[in-house]
């Protein structure tokens, strides 16, 4: 890695000011990071592991591959925002150093929990009354650590307490210097209509055919789509769920997704303020009982 002391003109340093910081773009996908979720907390099952991801946010690909590019714009990145570090895992190292924490969903190699029986759901929000709206295209990205492991993703629609149907995606892209996956989605493909807004994002791990429950199941020929788990409606019909487009099922050592990062691709706002409260007149208060005096 590059050791050189770095010298910034004025010029140079004018013109990076002039840039918004917390842009990033990793996997193709770019994102501000006063969009990535502040809160996370296991919402069903107990403790899970989490596991260093050193590379993730840690170079820009030019600072990495231009002898001639001396900023690294990855130095300003937040890891601290990192789903493991948000859940209160931190580096242990000693070392001082700052990188992002996966945790994961389990896995094989851990004696407990245990993929394809026990069930774990994860939560994320962002700060208290921000809202994520459904705006054209994709509305936020979920990146996964190294190998793709599959999970399912559900939402809350804002004001309501149910979470919406799971749903299952290929992942778009993988970013090898930042050794992570990219899974893109559209809040329209949740059921949300235009425009209206979300408050929460669950993600769950995934069962394969040898689930004690049975395969998890999506509603799409293609492998991908809306999950349909055993207990469903409609699952004697539904499709064998796909690593990718003409893949496999995931194999037991692929259900332990490493959820390593969640940001909303556009800004998140605050909650939409109740509506006023419309006094009836008989309900409106009168001068005479407000105005005690003595
Ligand atoms: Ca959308
Ligand atoms: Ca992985």
């Amino acid at each position: 890695m590059k050791s050189q002391i770095l010298t910034v003109t004025l010029g140079l340093a004018l013109f990076v000011s002039n840039l918004s910081a917390g842009v990033f773009s990793i996997g193709g996908f770019s994102f501000d990071e006063k969009n990535t979720v502040t809160h996370g907390l296991i919402a069903q099952g107990s403790s899970l592991r989490g596991h260093s991801s050193s590379r993730f946010g840690m170079f820009s690909p030019d600072y990495i591959s231009d002898p001639n590019v001396y900023t690294n714009h990855f130095a300003k990145f937040n890891r601290s925002k990192s789903i493991g570090r948000l859940m209160g895992m931190h580096n242990k190292d000693g070392l001082g150093t700052d990188f992002a924490r996966a945790i994961s969903l389990p896995t094989t190699f851990d004696a407990s929990p245990r993929p394809n029986t026990d069930r774990y759901v994860l939560q994320f929000a962002w700060d208290e009354g921000q809202t994520l709206q459904n705006t054209a295209g994709n509305d936020f990205v979920i990146f996964e650590s190294a190998t793709w492991e599959g999970f399912a993703v559900a939402v809350k629609k804002e004001g309501s307490t149910e979470f919406s149907a799971y749903r299952y995606q290929f992942a778009n892209s993988h970013d090898e210097l930042h050794v992570a996956n990219a899974a893109a989605f559209d809040l329209s493909d949740f059921g949300i209509a235009d425009g209206a807004r979300i408050s929460a994002i669950r993600i769950c791990n995934l069962m394969n055919s040898k689930g004690v429950a049975g395969a998890d199941k999506v509603d799409d020929s293609t492998g991908q789509g809306k999950v349909i788990s055993e207990k469903d409606p409609g699952y004697d019909k539904a499709y064998v769920l796909r690593q990718k487009l003409g893949g496999e099922e995931f194999p037991a050592d692929q259900l332990g997704a490493d959820i390593l990062y969640v940001t909303a691709l556009h800004n998140v706002e605050p909650q939409k303020p109740a509506a006023p409260l419309q006094l009836t007149p008989s309900q409106e208060p009168s001068v005479a009982s407000v105005n005690v005096s003595e």
